[in-house]
């Protein structure tokens, strides 16, 4: 590490002349930074909050050097440079400015068994299990273990390291839906992937000097092992005393041993969703794990969707859709999280609070997603993908893009051979990080301040069995049932093995910020808020584009097939009387979702089957669910639609 700062310090070229960016020679800073000298940009013109955070950090981090990311193109490039000197990214020629970075093959993931929440009651932070049941929907810590943690891993954490400051937005700089954090780390790659994820930089410093705003503090580090040895040169890590930290109160995250994604972008998970959570709850909006598409109908007209998905179930691929029904058009807000807030007219508006794309590799291809495949050629931070003997990238799904000549590297450095090789060429949680704006189908307004008008919520899981294509809640109380009963199979996101079914109420599960059964409460809020400012509830609808048959195969094509789906939807957000009741939900009526020119015939009748059996045990699931997991905090109104559901599933 301390080679790939000298050979980044020295020297700066004038190019990179910036006003926060001083001269070499280190600034006198407060006494008890003395000895820690700052190397890029200027800490007399930081903002004192921001100085407080720095000083605060470096008593605490030891570093050897202060870097103030200005987010210039300059910096951007010597930080990519110092990093491939230090042999901690690759170049790939085939692209432009595209790079693989290899991680240490034991941080792969989001680490869910080490994130916590710390506030002073456990009731706030998380529900209260049934006795002797392990809680799933978030891990407490108190204030005390909090602190203890940060004291057993963080002094001294950044010895020989350089801190680098990354003030950064989440939403467009300025937007009064955006809310900014500062992120302190060790890492050069985080610098380099926040500055593709987030608005960064000395805009957003600005912003918080002239309009004296708050921001979210968020300090990480890849830490040292105990012993002292890092396994892997170029990706420093310390995996067995990875621990992520949230302190809603504060609006503080520290994160400590992980580089890796959600661990390390902090503005990501952390932020927008945990710690955004809470805030949305405090000023009465929506932090969500959710998808934003604009979808334009042959009429002309167009509608914003939002949708939330468990992770790798394909957000990506649907916020950025090849349409198959003709004279429709797809276009992409967001591919990952929405912050949704009522106008004073009481519409629902989402502004997609990242700046770039952090997708799963593995299964994206030509055929699946053109257009995220378009995006990732330029300016691209790729993770844990093999590579090709001619400078490009492979995962699985890519086989049809393989010539007979090009040789393949895995993931983990080693030869790799298409039909021979036992293992996958991609880690299944490899990534892409890409800019939004290269994606060849962003919607003109996705980064409006106002944020865009939201007229459906889908929510949505891979459900193997027994639940249908599509069906629209029955009004909003029963549509925030439907969230909190979502169930889907697991998938590489995080650090789960194996393919299981799971709950993943709102696909929020590992994202929640504060008590799930208050997260509910909130849900069930807003139809009042929207009533009193005279506007509509978006419709709500559960999707499922996994269903099999018995045989195992998938019973609907699904990617672009699907605007076949969002056809229905829009109609039904216009009115129209297009559907049938069903005990769980309106589905189509018969006829109404278009399936001319399918390339395989449908069985329309099995894929809308709702079976009494798989529905009484899901019923019976939903509720062992509830009592073993939420158990009083879940909401009177909550409980009152799965008895509904319940009595209408038996009576089928
Ligand atoms: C993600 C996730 O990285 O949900 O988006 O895991
Ligand atoms: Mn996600």
């Amino acid at each position: 590490m301390p080679e790939i700062i000298e050979n980044f310090y020295s020297p700066i070229p004038k190019s990179v002349a910036h006003h926060y960016v001083k001269a070499l020679s280190a600034p006198t800073l407060s006494n008890n930074i003395r000895g820690c000298s700052v190397v890029y940009g200027d800490m007399a013109r930081l903002p004192l909050k921001v100085k407080t955070f720095i000083e605060e950090s470096v008593v605490l981090c030891k570093p050897d050097k202060i870097h103030i990311v200005d987010g210039s193109e300059a910096e951007n490039k010597l930080m990519l440079k110092a990093l491939k000197e230090a042999g901690a990214i690759i170049p790939l020629p085939k692209y432009d400015n595209c790079w693989l970075a290899r991680t240490n093959p034991a941080d792969v993931a989001r680490v869910e068994s080490k994130t916590f929440i710390c506030t002073e009651n456990r009731e706030e932070a998380i529900c209260t299990p049934k006795a002797g049941v392990q809680g799933s929907l978030g891990n407490w810590i108190s204030p005390k273990d909090y602190d203890d943690a940060i004291m057993k891993r963080f002094p001294g954490c950044m010895k020989g390291r350089t801190m680098f400051v990354v003030p950064f937005s989440m939403g467009p700089v300025g937007s009064p839906l955006s809310k900014i954090g500062v992120e302190i780390t060790d890492s050069q790659y985080v610098v380099c992937s926040m500055k593709i994820m987030a608005r960064m930089g000395a805009a957003v410093m600005d912003e918080i000097l002239n309009k004296n705003v708050e921001f979210v503090k968020c300090l990480h580090s890849v830490g040292t092992p105990e012993n002292g040895k890092i396994d892997v040169e170029s990706w420093p890590c310390d995996p067995e005393r990875v621990i992520i930290l949230h302190k809603p109160a504060l609006s503080e995250i520290v994160s400590y041993g992980s580089g890796y994604g959600g661990n390390s972008l902090l503005g990501k998970k952390c932020f927008a969703l945990r710690i955004g959570s809470t805030i949305a709850q405090r000023e009465g909006w929506l932090a969500e794990h959710m998808l934003i598409l604009g979808v334009t109908c042959p009429n002309g007209t167009k509608k914003y969707i939002a949708a939330a998905f468990p992770s790798a179930c394909g957000k990506t691929n649907l916020a950025m859709m090849t349409p198959t029904l003709p004279g429709y058009k797809i276009e992409c807000v967001g591919d990952d999280i929405a912050w949704m807030k009522f106008d004073s007219h009481g519409q629902l508006r989402a502004i997609n609070p990242e700046n770039g794309f952090f997708g799963v590799a593995p299964g994206t291809s030509y055929e699946t997603n053109p257009n995220a495949m378009a995006t990732i050629v330029k300016d691209t931070l790729f993770t844990n993908v093999a590579m090709t003997s001619d400078g490009g990238v492979f995962w699985e799904g890519l086989e049809d893009t393989l010539d007979k000549d090009t040789k393949i590297t895995d993931w983990l450095g080693n030869p790799w051979g298409l039909g021979v090789s036992k293992t996958p060429a991609a880690h299944p949680n490899s990534r892409f990080c890409s800019p939004a704006e290269h994606c060849p189908i962003i919607d003109p307004c996705w980064e409006d301040s106002e944020g865009v008008p939201i007229s459906a919520i889908l929510f949505g899981g891979r459900r193997p069995q027994g639940v249908p294509l599509v069906f629209e809640s029955r009004n909003w109380e029963h549509g925030v049932f439907i969230g909190s009963a979502m169930r889907s199979e697991t998938t590489a996101a995080a650090e789960f093995k194996g393919k299981m079914i799971m709950n993943d109420p709102f696909a929020m599960r590992p994202f929640f910020g504060y008590n799930f059964g208050n997260y509910l409460k909130h849900w069930l809020s807003m139809e009042n808020r929207c009533t009193e400012l005279g506007g509509n509830m978006p419709k709500i609808f559960h999707v499922n584009w996994f269903r099999k048959d018995q045989n195992g195969q998938f019973m609907w094509p699904g990617f672009g097939e699907n605007s076949r789906v969002l056809d229905w939807i829009s109609n039904r957000i216009d009115g129209v009387d297009c559907f049938e009741e069903t005990p769980i939900g309106l589905i189509p009526s018969e006829g109404s979702l278009r399936i001319e020119n399918l390339k395989s015939q449908i069985n329309m009748k099995e894929l809308f089957s709702i079976p009494k059996d798989f529905w009484l045990k899901e019923v019976a699931d939903i509720q062992t669910y509830f009592d073993n997991q939420v158990g009083s905090d879940l909401p009177k109104e909550i409980q009152a639609q799965l008895n509904d559901l319940k009595t209408r599933v038996e009576k089928m």
